[in-house]
């Protein structure tokens, strides 16, 4: 149909790279509306959905909830939001889940937000902050980990194939990788 297509970026990263913590200054300085794709997963949970004790063990397990599930929650966040314009935080994760999402909603993304740290300072990070999430804990963080090395570092592949990606060195201090995110996020000057 005619309708215009939003613009999504993509915020992609290990977990504990400072995803959330970027998205949110994007959101101050350049009026996107953020989607974490994790976030309403868990508010999923919260709401006693059918769905919700499915997602919370997968969530439990550092597992990748089924594409279906996840594209449907994103799609409503971006039609009950009245912008264009989003960060999709966390999402997608595999290679289902990237190929999923550009057949239903026939979006591809502006360019792909890529969050590069280690993984001693991802740990450090999720181990002291402390926000009650049930992932939260060695177990789980490990599984995170082999998740994401596995499964979602191919998607980045893919999109820096395609010369999509822009990649910020978030092992720095958060206003110094703002610093460099903000570059990808303002028009060039002639
Ligand atoms: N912090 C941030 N930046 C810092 C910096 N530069 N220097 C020092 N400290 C910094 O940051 C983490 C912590 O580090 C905070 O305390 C922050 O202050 C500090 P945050 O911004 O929260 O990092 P983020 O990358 O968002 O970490 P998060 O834990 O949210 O990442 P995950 O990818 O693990 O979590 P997500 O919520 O995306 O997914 C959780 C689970 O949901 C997945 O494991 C999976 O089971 C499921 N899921 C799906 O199945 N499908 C999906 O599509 C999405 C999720
Ligand atoms: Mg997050």
């Amino acid at each position: 149909d005619a309708e215009k297509k939003p613009t999504v970026v993509f915020v992609l990263g290990g977990p504990g790279s400072g995803k959330g913590t970027q998205c949110a200054n994007i959101v101050e300085h350049f009026g996107y509306t953020h989607l974490s794709a994790g976030d309403l997963l868990r508010a999923e949970i919260k709401s006693g959905s059918e769905n919700g004790t499915m997602i919370q063990n997968m969530i439990k397990e550092g597992k990748i909830v089924p594409s279906e599930v996840t594209i449907k929650l994103l799609q409503k966040a971006i039609q009950d939001s009245g912008n264009d314009k989003f960060l999709i935080d966390g999402f997608p994760r595999n290679e289902e889940n990237r190929a999923a999402f550009e057949a239903v909603t026939k979006i591809e993304p502006a360019f792909v937000l890529f969050f590069d740290c280690p993984e001693e300072e991802m740990e450090r990070r999720i181990l002291t902050r402390n926000q009650g999430r049930e992932d939260d804990n060695i177990e789980t963080i490990r599984k995170r980990f082999k998740v994401f090395l596995e499964s979602s570092l191919p998607v980045v592949e893919y999109y820096d194939s395609k010369g999509k990606v822009r990649k910020v060195d978030a092992a720095k201090p958060v206003e110094e990788v703002f610093e460099t995110v903000k570059t990808f996020f303002t028009p060039k000057e002639e």
